[in-house]
């Protein structure tokens, strides 16, 4: 394994020479540890079956299968396929997905610490993914905020960025509404907690999930201060030039895998009609989301 660090990027390393399925239990745990504090790693040259992809997610923890089957690759469930590609007239997972500022899971009760993203078709234009480091920015706000935000709390829901699926043709849409609130309740999370690896407190929030932030007894923090910290951190830039955004772009080959506490993420799509392809495998790593967490 060769580990070299992005050039002129705010993250990420490359990892060159790394045998995915057969590499040694001890470089599958550097290879973890390096995630914690580089961010992203670009797993250059991999050249992976689906089987083999769930595979090495299940050499680096407990594989997480999307609760919406929609999403699922047809032979392999644990695979979340992302495609505005059609397959024999049929569509086979869901295009423009995470077309917005979030972590994974964070709707969730118990979110995983990894994400793998592995393009199996790349567009020729637009192509990557944003991130934001909300450790990296929780150090860099200004002390007033930051403070206000120590002991806070989150509440999160999906409700905003559910999708319609084909099967909610013709359904109305307080059922769906209703739906939504029955099967993926609103969850609540520290808005800051400390990272289980790196020991600093990193900031749980985003644009796309989070609806407000509360104190320890469930009551609401000022008006405005969710905006006010999203803005800070460069979750609300509509323009993406915002000093703490790095965009993450990827080839042929490239196997993506990044610290889903630490950081929010946010897809490119191709305004055009090119095809693209994107298999996601998730992974619960061997420490507890945030401390407690699963004595909530
Ligand atoms: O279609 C999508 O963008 C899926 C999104 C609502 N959830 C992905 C996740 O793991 O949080
Ligand atoms: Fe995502």
């Amino acid at each position: 394994m060769i580990i070299t660090p992005q050039r002129g990027a705010k993250m990420g390393v490359e990892v060159s020479e790394l045998d995915a399925l057969a590499a040694p239990e001890e470089e599958l745990s550097d290879l973890k540890n390096l995630v914690y504090t580089s961010k992203i790693l670009v797993l250059k040259g991999q050249d992976l079956s689906p089987a083999d992809y769930v595979e090495f997610g299940r050499r680096l923890g407990e594989v997480e299968t999307y609760y919406q089957p929609m999403y699922h690759h047809p032979e392999h469930k644990e695979i979340f396929v992302s495609s505005n590609k059609k397959e024999g007239g049929m569509q086979i997972g869901v295009p423009k997905t995470g077309k917005f500022w979030h972590h994974d899971y964070s709707f969730m009760p118990r979110p995983f610490g990894l994400t793998l993203i592995y393009p199996q078709v790349i567009p020729q234009g637009q192509r990557g993914t944003l991130f934001i480091d909300l450790e990296k920015a929780y150090e860099q706000l200004p002390a007033k905020l930051r403070k206000e935000m120590a002991d806070s709390w989150v509440v999160n829901s999906v409700r905003r960025y559910f999708k319609i699926r084909p099967s909610d043709v013709y359904r109305p849409v307080s059922e769906i509404l209703a739906e939504i609130e029955e099967e993926t309740p609103e969850v609540r999370h520290p808005a800051v907690f400390p990272h289980p690896v790196t020991g600093r407190p990193v900031l749980y929030i985003s644009e796309a999930v989070s609806h407000r932030l509360e104190d320890a007894e469930g009551n609401p923090l000022r008006d405005g201060l969710l905006t006010e910290v999203l803005e800070a951190v460069g979750q609300l830039d509509t323009s993406f030039t915002h000093d703490n955004i790095h965009l993450q772009s990827f080839e042929q080959g490239d196997l993506l895998m990044w610290d889903n506490r630490s950081l929010v993420h946010r897809a490119l799509h191709t305004p055009n009609p090119e095809p693209t392809v994107s298999h996601r495998v998730t992974v619960h790593d061997d420490h507890e989301f945030y401390p407690g967490i699963e004595r909530q």
